[in-house]
């Protein structure tokens, strides 16, 4: 839980463990903002349903305005650690809708950003496993990037790491961070987690960092934890096991430059070419 000193800019994800009583897993999740911010963090982020349990039966009984209880405890929480604070994720009511949304505030307590999850998770492998995510959810339709002294930061949520063309749409927008709250299980987590990042981290010659919930093999979605941070050159800079903790990276902006001008991928692309449609 130490954090580097350094001059550049210092993140700390909080890999908090989650479990059924929201007013517990606040103060809990206060605690831990206020540890990473004495060691120095200057953004602070928060995993993904970090209120609640994971799973679709849940969402609707968790499930918060925006602003609302959640949110307004986020707001005071940067405010008191004088923090840019990235909130995991939440279910959020809207209406009679319901989204995975992920709230960021500035130092003061305003709320900067707002993303809803992009892409829904639905999967069914016969025998094995289903999970449908649409059938409570409703999927977000915009980009989320918010600045953080002198950084673009990139906000997807869990799954929409998947999709390299987010990814990509930030890049081209000027991010050099990314961030993703996601909770991967005991599958998809070690076989493809880590993996992705550095994906997506090499791809668009940016940082990648992404924040999970610690492990709790008695829940109901067992996830992986391992929260980590990649750098553009696809290394890893900072990771977490799978019990509860803070991890700290170090963001050196000349990084990105340096790596961005020995190989000016940005600069030699093809998009006369690639417009190729996709078959359903
Ligand atoms: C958000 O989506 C992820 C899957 O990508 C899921 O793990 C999580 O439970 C959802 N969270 C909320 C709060 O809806
Ligand atoms: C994790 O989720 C994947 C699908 O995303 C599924 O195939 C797998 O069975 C799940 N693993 C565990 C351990 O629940
Ligand atoms: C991190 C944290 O405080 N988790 C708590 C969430 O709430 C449950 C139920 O009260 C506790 O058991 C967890 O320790």
């Amino acid at each position: 839980m130490t954090a580097p000193q350094g001059s550049n800019l210092l993140l700390a994800l909080v890999q908090m463990a989650v479990k059924q009583n929201k007013p517990a897993n606040l103060s809990r999740c206060a605690e831990l903002v206020g540890i990473a911010a004495q060691s120095g963090a200057k953004i602070v982020a928060l995993p993904e349903c970090f209120n609640c349990p994971y799973g679709t039966k849940y969402f609707s009984e968790y499930a918060e305005a925006v602003p609302g209880e959640t949110t307004e405890f986020l707001s005071s929480l940067a405010k008191k650690n004088q923090v840019w604070l990235v909130g995991g994720s939440i279910p959020e009511r809207d209406g009679n809708k319901l989204y995975n949304t992920s709230t960021v505030y500035s130092p003061t307590g305003q709320l900067i950003a707002k993303h809803r999850k992009i892409h829904l998770f639905d999967i069914n492998i016969p025998g094995s496993i289903s999970f449908k995510e649409s059938e409570t959810l409703s999927a977000g339709a915009a980009f989320t990037t918010f600045d953080v002294m002198g950084w673009k930061v990139g906000l997807g949520i869990c799954y929409d790491i998947r999709f390299a063309e987010l990814a990509q749409v930030y890049a081209k927008l000027g991010c050099n961070l990314l961030l993703y709250p996601g909770a991967f299980n005991m599958t998809t987590g070690p076989a493809h987690w880590e993996l992705l990042q550095r994906a997506r981290a090499v791809d668009n010659q940016v940082y990648v960092a992404s924040i999970s919930p610690a492990r709790d093999v008695n829940a109901d979605y067992i996830a992986y934890g391992h929260s980590l941070c990649v750098d553009p050159w696809g290394c890893l800079v900072a990771e977490a096991d799978e019990d509860e903790t803070i991890v700290y990276a170090e963001l050196d902006a000349n990084e990105v430059k340096s790596i961005r001008q020995n190989i000016p991928i940005s600069k030699q692309k093809r998009p006369d070419l690639y417009q190729v449609q996709y078959k359903k």
